[in-house]
């Protein structure tokens, strides 16, 4: 619940439709919420800030890399996990339209959005986010990408595991975790099976030289960001979590 300071009941269009009756503030006049905004944004770029992690991929770093590289207008897509924290936290945003997810939180969605988005949108880099769960529910549909010679980059993030679930286990039956540790493939093996090309980053300074590389190749390609499941979301560890 969000307290409102001023609680005005209509309907999205009434209200609309008034506020477009009022006139702007003049430019030079000063803005009752100037303070509040510089505020606000002093907090977002505080928050914006790399945090430290035990593993050796940092995440908030490999992120806050993806966008110095990429153009504004790249569009990223991602699905549902833990992993989608640190991307919306680390990764900025600073063009519309730059990121498809989904409203419901549904696994499986990054893949299948990043090819239609690359479908839509041909002249846009297209850079697919995904956990190894959410990933491995629709990664068949790497066969698309390579059919369709789609210049793609799946990012896979594999921390071994569903790691929100594991996470609320953790937090409500602490150190009994139950079916959520994964038995994956070998993801940069698969995406080679599929005709991509592939890289496995197991250390955060590798990471640029893989994205380089893969922005430089032809077709689609995949870059396997391996984590350690203990850096469970940006600041906290799970082992904290399991010891309540
Ligand atoms: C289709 C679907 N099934 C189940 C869930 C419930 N769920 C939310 S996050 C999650 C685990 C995600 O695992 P992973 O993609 O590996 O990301 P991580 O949380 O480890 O970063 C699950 C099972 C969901 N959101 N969507």
């Amino acid at each position: 619940m969000f307290p409102a300071q001023l609680a005005v009941q209509a309907t999205p269009g009434a209200m609309a439709a008034a506020l477009a009756d009022l006139a702007p503030p003049a430019a030079d006049a000063p803005q009752p919420w100037a303070a509040w905004t510089r505020a606000a944004r002093a907090a977002q770029t505080e928050f914006m800030q790399p945090v430290d992690v035990t593993g050796a991929v940092n995440l908030s770093l490999v992120f806050r890399e993806l966008r110095a590289a990429l153009p504004a207008a790249a569009l990223i897509t991602n699905g549902a996990g833990n992993y989608a924290a640190w991307l919306h936290r680390f990764y900025s945003h600073d063009a519309y339209p730059s990121q498809l997810a989904p409203g419901s939180g549904a696994m499986g969605y990054a893949v299948p959005a990043a090819i239609a988005a690359k479908l839509v949108h041909p002249g846009c880099e297209v850079v697919c986010v995904a956990g190894d769960g959410c990933f491995s529910m629709s990664c068949q549909e790497l066969a698309t990408a390579a059919a369709l010679d789609l210049r793609i980059l799946f990012l896979v993030v594999n921390n071994g595991a569903y790691g929100t679930i594991r996470m609320h286990q953790e937090m409500r039956f602490p150190g009994r975790p139950l079916g959520t540790a994964l038995g994956n493939p070998d993801f940069v093996a698969l995406a080679r099976a599929y005709g991509l090309a592939g890289w496995r980053v197991t250390r955060t300074g590798d990471f640029a030289g893989a994205l380089q590389q893969a922005r430089a190749h032809a077709g689609p390609s995949l870059i396997e960001l391996v984590t350690s499941i203990e850096d469970i979301s940006p600041g906290r560890r799970l082992g904290a979590l399991a010891a309540g």
